[in-house]
């Protein structure tokens, strides 16, 4: 009969735990991405984060961002990276390629290492818009990242669990 089904749900927790995170910032606009990382700090501190479990990395700018989120996913002492940058738009077509590459490359690095990378990477085209962000109306982008971090460092260890499928198959995924 329709409307039976009730398929596994397979979430991360919101909780830090025994979890360490790694947070890479850009000093570019440092103005705005200290107020980023401290809404980060806040995040991951609130869900039980101690000092120990929090490594915090600063680079010159965005473009720096992916090189070193992937030094640090791959270092396997991390279940998450937080990139931290804020790029504004200026008179040339330098700010289309600082954030396409900084995108692009914090993509790969979580993609080459399974570590997930959370892009808090502003693109704004001014610094009124970045300061909404950045605290302000539009809340803290920062915040929202710590969060994801701890949601997406919780939901890949669920998923790098023993693939085993007991009697009881798919609910092996659910802890
Ligand atoms: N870096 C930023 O993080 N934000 C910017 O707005 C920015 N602008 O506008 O130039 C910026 N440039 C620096 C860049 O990220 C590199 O640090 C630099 O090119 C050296 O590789």
């Amino acid at each position: 009969m329709a409307g039976q089904l009730q398929p596994g749900k397979i979430q991360g927790g919101l909780t830090a735990g025994d979890l360490r995170f790694g947070v890479v910032v850009s000093r570019f606009n440092s103005f705005i991405t200290e107020r980023l990382l401290a809404a980060a700090l806040d995040a991951l501190e609130r869900a039980g984060a101690t000092d120990q479990q929090v490594d915090v990395l600063h680079v010159p700018g965005s473009f720096e961002l992916p090189l070193a989120a992937k030094k640090l996913a791959a270092s396997g002492r991390y279940g998450a990276i937080i990139a931290v940058g804020c790029v504004l738009r200026g008179e040339t077509s330098h700010y289309d390629y600082v954030c396409s590459e900084t995108a692009r490359g914090l993509q790969l690095a979580q993609m080459d290492t399974g570590v997930p990378v959370i892009f808090c990477v502003l693109t704004c085209d001014t610094l009124e818009q970045a300061i909404d962000r950045a605290g302000l109306k539009g809340g803290n982008k920062g915040f929202e990242a710590g969060l994801a971090a701890i949601e997406m460092a919780q939901l890949s260890r669920k998923l790098a669990g023993p693939p085993a499928v007991p009697a009881g198959g798919k609910k092996a995924l659910r802890r």
